[in-house]
């Protein structure tokens, strides 16, 4: 049995449901709600002791990092098959989804974060201080004080619009007519890295938009957005809150 714990809105948690929905799988869902930070909870601690989503759970073994859930989803259920058999246009395929994994998160992070800080407005300086020492990395402790008190700095700004360029660059310069990201072979590459593209048009016009020069990137996207998977991965699950809603399209 497949187990997917994720969160609606998150980029990786997208990927993820996208790759699954590609191939067609069945999966149990647990919603984590980030903002009740039930990603910090025992429970799923013992399952990602990182606190973050998505996990996949195959048969009780927990798989981790949404980069390598797709690889060991692709592995295991080839059909369709989403990585290319060549070695060499698989390590092509790979540098599209480490880019993705090196650069999509740093695009998004301190935009996206900006959603939590009313949440953590509300709370008292205890139950503040009491999530905060529930959260089980350093690097992840420090962004939810910067999301608390709103203080990314310039750095971290300029670290999303250079992250958000090298990625639109990148495609770009690779995707040609596509029609995807290698070529007439539609896979992880294009799946790793539509979330991000996604969130950057969203965030970044002046980087990926209609008075940006970026025909083909924007060209890719729609392709992407096209696609019934696309569609059906960024509705949310049946569990997610009502408050949950999909932001693919803009
Ligand atoms: N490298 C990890 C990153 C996972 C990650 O950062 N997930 C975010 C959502 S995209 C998350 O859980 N954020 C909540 C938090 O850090 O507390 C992956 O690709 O799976």
């Amino acid at each position: 049995m497949l187990e997917l714990y994720h969160a609606g809105l998150t980029t990786c948690s997208k990927k993820v449901r996208l790759c699954l929905a590609e191939k067609g799988l069945d999966y149990r869902s647990h919603y984590l709600d980030l903002r009740k930070f039930e990603h910090h909870r025992p429970e799923y601690l013992a399952i990602n002791p990182n606190g973050v989503v998505p996990a996949l759970v195959h048969d009780g073994e927990p798989i981790l990092e949404s980069m390598l859930i797709n690889e060991y989803i692709d592995a295991v259920f080839p059909d369709p098959p989403l990585r290319p058999a060549d070695p060499l246009a698989l390590a092509r395929m790979r540098l599209w989804t480490k880019l993705a994994d090196n650069y999509g998160l740093a695009a998004v992070v301190p935009n996206t974060w900006a959603f939590y800080q009313p949440v953590l407005a509300r709370l008292s300086a205890d139950e503040y201080e009491k999530v905060i020492a529930q959260v089980p990395t350093d690097e992840r402790r420090e962004q939810w004080r910067k999301a608390a008190d709103n203080s990314f700095s310039a750095h971290d700004h300029e670290k999303a619009r250079a992250s958000a360029k090298r990625i639109v660059e990148k495609i770009e310069a690779g995707v040609g007519d596509g029609p995807w990201l290698m070529g007439q072979a539609y896979t992880l590459a294009d799946i790793d890295l539509l979330p991000y593209v996604d969130r950057i048009a969203l965030y970044f016009p002046d980087i990926l938009g209609p008075d940006a020069d970026t025909p083909r990137t924007l060209a890719w996207l729609e392709r992407m957005r096209e696609r019934p998977a696309v569609k059906e991965s960024y509705t949310p699950s049946a569990d997610a809150p009502a408050s949950v809603v999909p932001v693919a399209g803009k």
